[in-house]
């Protein structure tokens, strides 16, 4: 059967992890991400966040939801130090980065490959007009430490999703303001089952090119990372109509209050959208025109602001939790513990989320605060990829989370990873070196074959 008659069956949500990397740290990289501006020098612990995160996907998968992991890039980059004049011995290289340009040297050390929501956008198959699952992955232009991600994730989207029959993989945009693309983080798909047709709502901070729109606004403070032009330019290439696609502006205040992506401030699941009344610039607008194109009725969950304040909602991350689909019908809420450390945060889920005439049945609390401590909660952490059986079937590679696979990699991380890094131990030569044996043993473990450049020559 092709995979054109068979993808609507037994579609399935795989949240594909990332892995947290050898050199998480605390640099402080991030503007206009709060946590990551003020954690910024803090000493960190690589191995209890690959633990946290490990242990988050394990206790999904156990639960019956299915969980697929991605790995961590090559870090330090010291290709990018190369490409910016630094010569020598690796061992030089990194001596002179960490004396000339420290700043430098941090920004190739971050493990942020780690939030997976921003490895691309994708599309499911049913969606697409070749009935193939589509990729781009996002050109993180906006900073530098992230614009040093696409090459590597692209590599290993197509090693994972390799079969042409059933996967497509798009060119990054052009890494220019204009297309400044942030991927799953600023995308959400709205259906009714994962193998029914959806709408693929964009949320976008600003307009590049043309006349702004009356009305429109942008953020004074902190940067809008992604433009509707990107969003556009993603939506043309995975050949979504008008019709299947709703691009709505990101409200410019919650930008400024630190919500650098939509899904601070609003996640979607099925046909659920859970979000806060600043989410959007034109709220009702934006209902609407997801009322007329989907084929199932929207169920919004609205958070007012008298119930959760832009600063508890980016403090807490209450919307960057998973919202996951249970068999039954109903729906479960990852949410991070930090949500049970802010009052009127945690009132707001049992009184008001779990209270309510909506599908969440029920919360779970995830302890991810090495992630967090940088900006990214639960939903930062993992792409969602909706699978048929034959697509699931498809995948290169042993990264569909089992036991065995969770203790392979426990064993792994506790075998290389360090218990402490400190922004002053990043020049330490003996961190690129343990970064690579890790990173060379753990695409074995995953058999993904070469993805890194130092595996490629
Ligand atoms: O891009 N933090 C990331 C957090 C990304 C969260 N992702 C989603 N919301 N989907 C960012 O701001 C900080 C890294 C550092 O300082 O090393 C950082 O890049």
């Amino acid at each position: 059967m092709s995979g054109a008659t068979n993808s609507a069956y037994g579609v399935r949500e795989v949240n594909f992890d990332g892995l947290v990397g050898p050199t998480h740290n605390y640099s402080g990289l991030a503007v206009g991400n709060v946590a990551s501006m003020s954690h910024g020098g803090l000493v960190s612990n690589p191995k209890e966040g690959a633990l946290q995160g490990l242990l988050k996907m394990k206790s999904l998968m156990e639960a019956g939801y299915a969980q697929g992991v991605l790995p961590p890039q090559q870090r330090p980059d010291i290709g990018a130090l190369r490409e910016l004049g630094f010569s020598g011995s690796n061992h030089d290289v990194l001596t002179r980065a960490a004396a000339d340009a420290p700043q430098l040297l941090r920004a190739v050390c971050s493990a942020s490959s780690m939030w997976t929501a921003n490895a691309g956008t994708v599309t499911p198959s049913i969606d697409a007009p070749d009935r193939r699952v589509h990729f781009t992955p996002a050109n993180l232009q906006s900073s530098f430490h992230r614009f040093l991600e696409p090459q590597t994730t692209g590599r290993v989207l197509q090693a994972i999703f390799h079969s042409e029959q059933h996967f497509a993989h798009h060119p990054v945009l052009p890494a220019t303001p204009a297309f400044s693309d942030e991927g799953a983080a600023n995308h959400t798909r709205l259906c009714g089952e994962y193998g029914e047709p959806g709408v693929h709502l964009f949320v976008y901070g600003r307009q590049a090119f043309g006349d702004v729109r009356s009305g429109e606004r942008e953020p004074k403070r902190y940067p809008a990372r992604q433009t509707l032009e990107a969003s556009q330019a993603v939506a043309r290439q995975h050949g979504l109509s008008e019709a299947q696609t709703v691009f709505a502006q990101q409200h410019p205040d919650a930008i400024d209050a630190g919500v650098f992506h939509n899904d601070v401030i609003a996640v979607g699941n099925g046909p659920v959208l859970l979000y806060h009344e600043m989410a959007f610039l034109d709220e009702e607008g934006t209902l609407d025109e997801l009322r007329r194109k989907m084929t199932t009725p929207l169920i919004p969950v609205r958070v007012p602001i008298e119930a959760v304040s832009l600063e508890d909602a980016v403090a807490s991350y209450l919307f960057n939790s998973q919202l996951l689909s249970n068999p039954d019908g109903t729906m479960t809420l990852v949410v991070p513990s930090e949500c049970q450390e802010r009052e009127a945060v945690w009132r707001t889920v049992q009184d008001y989320l779990l209270a309510g005439n909506n599908p969440i049945s029920d919360v779970v609390v995830k302890d991810v605060k090495q992630s967090m401590r940088n900006g990214g909660g639960p939903a930062c952490l993992r792409l969602r990829v909706a699978l048929s059986e034959d697509e699931r079937a498809a995948l290169t590679g042993r990264v569909l989370l089992t036991n065995e696979l969770y203790e392979d990699l426990t064993t792994w991380i506790n075998r290389h990873y360090r218990d402490r890094l400190g922004t002053q131990d990043l020049a330490d030569p003996k961190l690129a070196e343990e970064s690579l044996t890790a990173l060379d043993e753990l695409t074995q473990l995953l058999k993904i074959g070469s993805v890194y450049p130092f595996q490629l020559g």
